[in-house]
């Protein structure tokens, strides 16, 4: 049976992370918007033009962007289920999600919080900046401190609000997202095995 589920959490709490190793684990697709707006960023479209300055201060991109990017993709479908990562960011993405599942005749079958403190959080972003430095590669141009200070305040206006709205709904588990990657996934297979 396909599942498809929601990771939640402050930028940096490891969502991107744990997503790839359950589309590896269980055939499951990950649905990140920030990759798709990195990708779109990139590309130079007009939308990655409309974007590219929103995303670097730190701030969401409008829900009707960020809606259609998601709607578009759900229409492949998946066989292990979609993995939500990185949205909903909103209120009104959470119901466009809820919408576009009914849609489908789908579901959310888990909404999974990665648990993470502040200082946690600044200290994985700088460290991703000065490894990709160290590496020659491209640095994300809102992995620093400053910008890092927009994300997290972006996130507890608009985001934090989704976790009593799936908690309402019954669809809230909450995952120690300080420990090890690792222990991380291991406590995420635990959710998704009772559901
Ligand atoms: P995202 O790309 O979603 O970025 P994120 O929240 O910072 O990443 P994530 O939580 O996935 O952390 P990661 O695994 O990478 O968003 C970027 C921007 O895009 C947003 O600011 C916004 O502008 C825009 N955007 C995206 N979606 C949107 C939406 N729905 N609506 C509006 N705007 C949207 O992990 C970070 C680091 O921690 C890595 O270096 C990793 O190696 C490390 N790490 C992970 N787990 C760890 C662990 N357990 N222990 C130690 N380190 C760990």
């Amino acid at each position: 049976m396909p599942k498809n589920i929601i990771l939640l959490g402050p930028p940096g709490a490891g969502k991107g992370t744990q997503a790839k190793r359950l589309e590896e684990a269980r055939g499951m697709v990950q649905l990140s918007t920030g990759d798709m707006l990195r990708e779109a960023k990139s590309s130079g479209t007009e939308m990655g033009k409309k974007v590219a300055a929103i995303m670097d201060a730190g701030q969401l991109v409008t829900d009707e962007i960020v809606i259609g990017l998601i709607a578009e993709k759900l229409e492949a479908g998946a066989q292990g289920g979609f993995i939500f990562d990185g949205f909903p960011r909103t209120l009104a993405q959470a119901d466009a999600l809820g919408a576009l599942l009914a849609a489908k005749g789908a579901k959310l079958d888990a909404v999974i919080e990665l648990v993470v403190d502040d200082a946690a959080l600044v200290g994985r972003i700088v460290r991703r900046a000065e490894e990709a430095e160290a590496a020659g590669q491209p640095v994300r141009r809102d992995d620093n401190p400053e910008v890092f200070a927009e994300r997290l305040q972006e996130y507890y206006k608009k985001t934090a609000p989704l976790l009593g709205y799936y908690y309402a709904k019954g669809g809230l588990t909450q995952v120690d997202g300080m420990a090890a990657m690792e222990s991380v996934a291991d406590q995420i297979a635990k959710v998704l095995d009772k559901v």
